[in-house]
């Protein structure tokens, strides 16, 4: 009581935690002791974050696309990510094909938040996601994929819509869910 900023992550911020992330308690207990150490403030700032994810992409540039993982964990919309907001957002990007994982993704692609994705938007993180691939991988991605707009065609076309339609949550998720290649073409994971 009286003093929150300091000691132990609440018991409501724990449990909801455990129910929504693949997390055990004494690994969150881990996480919020090492995140109390990094981020004294309890809120990690979005330059923060984008240095992240240069030390996992030394060989490219993540900055782009940590903008905009940043804004779809900014649940509350306050320009920072507090705890439970970083939590979320390191178990929503370790991978997976799962309801609430497709739902992140659908809110990254959603730049505008408006709850449509449009092509446009596809485009944008797209672009993102070319930015982090490094040169050599890049050299040998098929020829049908090897540009954002060769890639961004090829999705797109997988959600049967044309150039100015656009797709609500249920559209993109079921398109991703149906086929493994949209899942492949939504995201990056590193090969080495
Ligand atoms: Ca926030
Ligand atoms: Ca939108």
């Amino acid at each position: 009581m009286g003093n929150a900023k300091s000691g132990a992550m609440s018991k409501e911020i724990l449990e909801d935690l455990k129910l929504n992330t693949k997390f055990s308690e004494n690994e969150l207990s881990q996480w919020y002791e090492n995140f109390q150490k990094q981020c004294p403030t309890g809120r990690i700032a979005p330059e923060e974050f984008e240095k992240i994810y240069d030390r996992f992409f030394p060989d490219s540039d993540a900055k782009t696309y940590a903008k905009h993982v940043f804004r779809s964990f900014d649940t509350n919309d306050d320009g920072t990510l507090d705890f439970k907001e970083y939590i979320i957002a390191l178990h929503m990007t370790s991978g997976g094909k799962t309801q609430t994982k497709l739902e992140w993704a659908f809110s990254l692609f959603d730049v505008d938040k408006n709850g449509y994705i449009t092509k446009a938007e596809v485009s944008e993180i797209t672009n993102a996601i070319f930015k982090m691939i490094p040169k050599d991988e890049l050299d040998r991605l098929p020829e049908d994929e090897n540009t954002p707009e060769k890639r961004v065609n090829k999705l797109w076309s997988y959600f049967n819509k044309t150039e100015n339609e656009r797709l609500h949550e249920g559209e993109f998720i079921q398109g991703v869910m149906d086929n493994d290649s949209a899942l492949r073409l939504i995201q990056y994971v590193p090969t080495k």
